[in-house]
């Protein structure tokens, strides 16, 4: 039995319309449950429940690097909304993230006894840390104040690379920030960070200015997670926190896909009221009527149909 050609095109369309919205949901931006996140290293992070659920945390204590991240983020093109503040005018250390984190990285140990962290257990994922003095420090080196992205290949702990981003205890700095490289935070001020991390490229941008853009041109941006980092740094809030998975196609490729299930339904319409103005022209006596009587004359033309095609 072949089906007409009208009701093809009006299954087209529903499925267009419907992979369209799919599409939208999938990549839509979400407030983040910060309660299945984890923490690693020092530090005390409590979570804090809004309007918006489980999606602020503060770090408490004024203690080394220490993390706190989602086990369940494997990365894959992400971008990241936080609000970030600090309610502390007596300290400047360091605030900040990490990304491509998995499990255990921190110390260079598997996360658990059982070995599934284990995966964690070798270092390779990068840090974005904001200090906001300098600070020549013991044995430590100088800590600069400002923004910088780095990439860590050796267990952070209280020495030259988290402190002073020394490449020798493996931790290499990539760059610093476009306008906030040599500035530190301010106490008292919501900064909104706009992070988007993919395979091969990371931008981060701080009240609507893009302060860090980095490409890999050789191999790939260490894949897992995403997490706040704190390294001597108490009463920091990270607030509003929110994720949306990256479309995988570029921007034009999504309004071609629109713009094709727009005109599919398009048709779709135009050739239902064709129909309802042919069966209306064809039975005459029913014409005076045809304003209600369409779907009951399309009714009784599939049933003829059906009748005479068993
Ligand atoms: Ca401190």
């Amino acid at each position: 039995m072949r089906r007409p050609r009208h009701i093809h095109i009006r299954a087209l369309a529903v499925l267009a319309a419907l992979a369209a919205l799919a599409g939208c949901a999938y990549l839509a931006l979400r407030p983040v449950d910060l309660s299945r996140w984890q923490q690693e290293g020092a530090g005390r992070w409590t979570v804090r429940g809004t309007d918006t659920g489980n999606d602020s945390v503060v770090q408490s204590e004024n203690a080394n690097p220490g993390l706190f991240f989602d086990p369940a983020d494997q990365g894959g093109g992400r971008l990241y909304r936080i609000t970030i503040r600090v309610d502390d005018g007596s300290d400047d250390d360091f605030i900040g993230f990490v990304l491509g984190y998995q499990a255990g990285e921190l110390t260079g140990e598997p996360a658990d006894e059982a070995g599934a962290g284990a995966i964690g257990a070798r270092p390779d994922f990068l840090l974005i840390d904001w200090k906001r003095a300098d600070q020549d420090y013991m044995d430590l080196g100088m800590a600069r104040a400002g923004l910088a992205l780095s990439r860590v290949t050796a267990p952070l702990r209280e020495s030259p690379g988290a402190w002073a981003h020394d490449p020798a205890d493996g931790v290499r700095e990539l760059a610093r920030a476009a306008t906030l490289g040599r500035s530190g935070w301010e106490p008292g001020r919501d900064y909104l960070f706009e992070i988007r991390y993919t395979s091969h490229s990371l931008s981060v941008r701080v009240d609507g200015i893009e302060e860090i853009r980095y490409r890999t041109e050789t191999g790939t941006l260490p894949e897992g997670g995403f997490g706040f980092y704190n390294y001597s740094q108490p009463a920091v809030t990270y607030s509003g926190v929110a994720a949306q998975r990256l479309s995988p196609l570029p921007w034009w490729a999504l309004a071609l896909l629109l713009l094709a299930a727009l005109l599919l339904a398009a048709a779709a319409a135009r050739r239902a009221a064709r129909r309802r103005q042919e069966s209306g022209d064809g039975t005459g006596s029913d014409g005076a009527g045809s304003g209600d009587g369409g779907s009951g004359n399309g009714g009784q033309g599939d049933g003829a149909a059906d009748a005479t095609s068993p």
